[in-house]
């Protein structure tokens, strides 16, 4: 059982299909049409001007911290924001940017007022704020949601500011889902969205970087200078359409998995679990005694067939297309046994 991410899922047999028969050109010249038709597809899918299809989340990140930055600014983010901790100092390292980490809600929601607290003032001492980025959903909050209206906020305090709003919408389709309303709606008040095709949706590569068209532009200009051009990404384009219009919807069978997980879970006196964050495809807990480490109960876990991360002091699991439903209980009795002799 394969919970370490959803990642991990693999191409399903219409992608494969469709890799396959893939009709495709020189992407770097422009002319992939296989490619050329799922950014058009992405863009409209996702409610913005352009798109730009990058190999992974972490250069959409990087090419629109690139764009919407200079060397020696800082960004503004929540704690423990993906694109911050766990993309190898990339904002830092290729950017040039200072990161200021501002806390969350409880329930993984980045409010305008820590925001605003994170800000740095106007002269000569401090560096120039000029990004915010916000998850949807928050990876390490639980894969939690935020809303329309709470984007909107932020959207108000970035106009009023004059800063950036990126949206690191690596699984805005998740939320979107769990909400009941279109990705669009969630991304439009972000001036640029990252999101990933081969996570929950299952493309075996590549996520969409999408904004205005001068957005784009200057983020195609980025992802080249990255070394992300890809000559024949027509193959890899393809799967990338079949994800869009086909396994956004089934992401649903994902969360209830994820739920019925927790349910089981939670009965378990050995662990700590908050149900509230169980709002998509991941499940985060910890033992209760803290006896063990939550490296040392991942690796007892995988050792017993069930894969999956420590992140900080919890343990990570998520659910995706390649789980069996008939699996989660299964899961739940190792996890159980575990936890009760690690106690
Ligand atoms: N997250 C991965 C890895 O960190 C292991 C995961 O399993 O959750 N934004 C968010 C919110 C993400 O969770 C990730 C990947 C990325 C960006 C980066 O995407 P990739 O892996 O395509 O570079």
């Amino acid at each position: 059982m394969d919970l370490r991410s959803d990642t991990v899922t693999r191409p399903t047999p219409e992608m494969r299909r469709a890799m396959a028969e893939a009709e495709v050109g020189d992407d770097v010249a422009g002319d992939d049409p296989t490619v050329n038709r799922l950014e058009a597809t992405a863009a409209e899918f996702i409610g913005k001007e352009a798109a730009l299809f990058v190999p992974s989340g972490t250069m959409g990140n990087l090419c629109a911290i690139l764009v919407a930055t200079r060397p020696g600014d800082a960004l503004v983010c929540g704690h423990l924001t993906h694109s911050a901790e766990y993309e190898g100092g990339a904002p830092a390292a290729v950017a040039g940017v200072s990161v200021r980490f501002v806390p969350l809600t409880p329930d993984g929601v980045l409010l305008p007022e820590h925001v605003q607290s994170g800000i740095t003032p106007d002269n000569v001492h401090h560096p120039r704020t000029t990004l915010v980025i916000l998850e949807n959903t928050n990876n390490r909050a639980g894969g939690t949601c935020t809303t329309r209206a709470q984007t909107e906020a932020l959207a108000d305090l970035c106009r009023s500011r004059r800063l950036w709003l990126h949206l690191d919408g690596a699984r805005i389709c998740n939320s979107a889902v769990r909400q009941g309303v279109p990705p669009a709606e969630l991304a439009a008040p972000a001036d640029s969205v990252m999101f990933c095709l081969s996570k929950g949706l299952c493309a075996p590569v590549g996520s969409i970087l999408a904004g205005s068209a001068a957005f784009i532009s200057e983020a195609r200009r980025k992802r080249k200078m990255l070394g992300g051009g890809m000559r024949q990404a027509g193959v890899l384009a393809a799967a990338g359409l079949v994800a869009l219009t086909r396994m956004v919807d089934r992401l649903a069978e994902d969360h209830e998995k994820a739920t019925r997980l927790a349910d089981g879970l939670a009965e378990c006196p050995a662990l700590e679990l908050n149900r509230a964050l169980v709002q998509t495809n991941m499940v985060y807990f910890a033992l209760r005694s803290k006896r063990a480490a939550a490296e040392t109960m991942a690796a007892a876990l995988s050792a017993r067939g069930v894969l999956c991360y420590a992140a900080g002091d919890r343990i990570r699991l998520v659910t995706h297309h390649d789980v069996p439903v008939e699996h989660i209980p299964l899961a739940i009795e190792r996890i159980r046994r575990c936890a009760e002799e690690l106690a």
